[in-house]
């Protein structure tokens, strides 16, 4: 299933392919292996992230500025799974546990038992909006009802919700909208339209339910539908409604379903994947950050550990500094950051959760403008990190401190006003030398999440350029040179891979494929600041049928050879592993822009997913 990059990316169009699933492999795998993808791909026809619709309605959004400004929400998965905490009859389950009874395979008459002990005592909607407050949060979006089919709201449609069938009896959305607000934070909510567990004529399950059946339009009829006139109707202005995973209606279906539900809520922006293009903005897979910055409304959305929803033995959390350096990467390719967590069954947000969030806003407090209202920055990635733009001021985020302290802002045009730190407003010292802006920075902590620098100049931002060099410099440990940024020729392409480690715990890279004979290259253009020796390293996958094959560097005039290690074979219920293989050692004289080319020396199968090629001063 292959699409092209979506529109609106900057920069000379590249041939971008999304691969999500090679057919081909299929028809060669022992039998027990497809079984076991049949279930790791929840059945009948389109799997989990088959069922991502990045595509919105291009339509201008007047009641999107908000959401252009806000730049950091808190999406959270609060459900009957957060009870079973991962475990079910004793096992332990990884990855997605909001997905327990599907994994499980959890009967429906079983799994509603759950109720009965779901009683969130500690569930406190001012603690949690504060929480948000603190973290810098500008909206929040909250699972009323998930795949399981079980309302989180006080519903009329029916009783399979918390305050019919839980000892709790009371509707923590009300109270939540209204802290959430209080707090100056913008509410929604996120409603599993099609997939619905426990209801016959709902979506996906399979082991109780034969699939091919069912009538899902009585399903959307009988309680999609009503429920989500309650949802936006009962709570106040929602600023999203955060759809998931689309099926079962016709596009004439879901714009008649969008059109009714707007009417409820003209200014909320419905996610993208109410599905059939029909969403306000666009959201990406799960954990997926586009490579270049998007000219569109657009959020990706990570969960801070590999669980949406809580699982009590996933102790994988994201630090602050990686929460920190994901928001400004997310905002420096002109998008949102929705960060997902799941408290427990009893209404308490996980530790970690509370204390980097904490630190997080705390970062933000100091930091803020560099990342709220902003748009993506015209100065590509660079070693020492990304950055953002707002008016006449371009924000540098610096994760790297170079080695002397002089940080290059290449492709800087414009006359320059002043230079200063964004935490203290220090001014300083810079001198520009064509379009090469250096800039002297003051010592920092080297492990600091991200410092900011602001640059204020004159005249309007120059656009960006997407196939500019990549700045290879001596002052830094590592300088990546990331597979998007190549150029391809013959059957060479960039495609995102998808893949997961635990189940439903998405990842995706961006490589070159299709390398199978020399007249299918790649060619990077980078631009080395500081003559002197460099390692080539080679960062690839390589799956058994393509380990063993020789390929030719070219570089500076130089020609080196490498032959492909194994690493791991492409399936998507499994990690895609990588190797950082160094190639080869080249030595520049002078400074300047090179090209590197990469290829295979003979015909025969893929020669490897080239995620990056890596320069490292010797
Ligand atoms: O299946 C769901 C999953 O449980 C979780 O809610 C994510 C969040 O984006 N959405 C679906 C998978 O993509």
């Amino acid at each position: 299933m292959f699409n092209e990059m979506p529109s609106g990316t900057l920069g000379r169009p590249v041939k971008f392919i999304y691969l999500r699933f090679m057919k081909t492999r299929i028809v060669c795998l022992p039998i027990a292996v497809l079984l076991f993808a049949m279930n790791h791909a929840a059945c009948y026809g389109q799997s989990m992230e088959q069922m991502w619709d990045t595509t919105s309605n291009k339509k201008q959004q007047p009641n999107a500025q908000w959401f252009k400004e806000a730049k950091f929400g808190l999406f959270i998965h609060w459900g009957l799974y957060s009870k079973l905490a991962g475990s079910w009859k004793g096992k332990r389950y990884y990855g997605s546990g909001e997905w327990i009874m599907n994994v499980a395979k959890i009967p429906v008459r079983e799994y509603e038992k759950v109720a009965a002990d779901f009683n969130p005592v500690n569930f406190n909607a001012t603690k949690w909006a504060m929480l948000a407050r603190e973290a810098g949060i500008k909206y929040l979006v909250i699972t009323a009802k998930h795949h399981e089919g079980f309302a989180m709201f006080d519903s009329k449609v029916s009783d399979y919700n918390i305050v019919k069938a839980t000892p709790y009896k009371n509707d923590p959305m009300k109270a939540l909208a209204e802290a959430t607000r209080k707090q100056g934070i913008r509410f929604g909510f996120y409603y599993s339209q099609f997939v619905d567990w426990h209801e016959p004529n709902g979506g996906k399950n399979t082991w109780d339910f034969d699939e091919s059946k069912k009538d899902y339009q009585l399903y959307y009829q009988q309680k999609a539908i009503p429920q989500l006139k309650e949802l936006l109707t009962n709570y106040g202005p929602l600023g999203i409604v955060w759809f998931d995973l689309p099926g079962g209606l016709t596009k004439q279906e879901t714009q008649s379903l969008v059109d009714s539900l707007h009417k409820l809520q003209p200014q909320s922006l419905f996610s993208s994947r109410v599905g059939q293009g029909l969403g306000d903005y666009k959201d990406f897979g799960d954990s997926e950050i586009p490579p270049v910055p998007i000219n569109d409304l657009w959020e990706s959305i990570y969960t801070h550990n590999d669980s949406w929803g809580y699982i009590r033995h996933d102790m994988n959390f994201k630090s602050s500094k990686e929460i920190i350096q994901l928001l400004a990467k997310v905002a420096s390719r002109g998008g949102n950051l929705m960060l997902n967590i799941g408290p427990d069954g009893e209404g308490n947000i996980p530790y970690y959760s509370v204390k980097y969030l904490k630190e997080t806003g705390r970062w933000l407090q100091a930091n803020g403008e560099s990342i709220y209202g902003t748009e993506y920055g015209f100065v590509p990635a660079q070693p020492w990190g990304v950055t953002t733009r707002k008016g006449s001021k371009l924000f540098l985020h610096v994760f790297n401190r170079p080695k002397d302290g002089k940080l290059l802002a290449p492709g800087f045009p414009n006359a320059v006003r002043s230079v200063y730190s964004l935490a203290d407003k220090k001014s300083l010292a810079w001198k520009k030398t064509n379009t090469d802006l250096i800039i002297n920075l003051p010592a920092f902590k080297s492990d600091a999440p991200s410092t900011v620098f602001v640059i204020e100049y004159a005249c309007g931002a120059p656009s960006y350029d997407a196939k500019a060099p990549v700045t290879i410099s001596s002052q830094f440990e590592t300088n990546t040179v990331e597979a998007i940024k190549a150029t391809t020729w013959g059957e060479a392409a960039i495609k995102s891979i998808t893949f997961s480690h635990y189940y439903g715990d998405w990842k995706h890279e961006t490589c070159i494929t299709g390398m199978k004979a020399p007249g299918d290259s790649t060619t990077f253009s980078i631009r080395v600041t500081q003559p002197g020796d460099y390692s080539v390293i080679l960062d690839y996958s390589c799956g058994r049928e393509s380990a063993g094959q020789e390929g030719r560097v070219t570089l500076n005039g130089n020609e080196f050879l490498f032959k492909t290690l194994r690493t791991s074979e492409y399936d998507k219920a499994a990690p895609l592993l990588f190797i950082k293989k160094p190639v080869a050692i080249v030595n520049f004289t002078k400074a300047g822009v090179y090209s590197l080319n990469i290829h295979p020396i003979q015909q025969g199968p893929e020669l490897f997913k080239l995620k990056s090629v890596i320069l490292e001063p010797m």
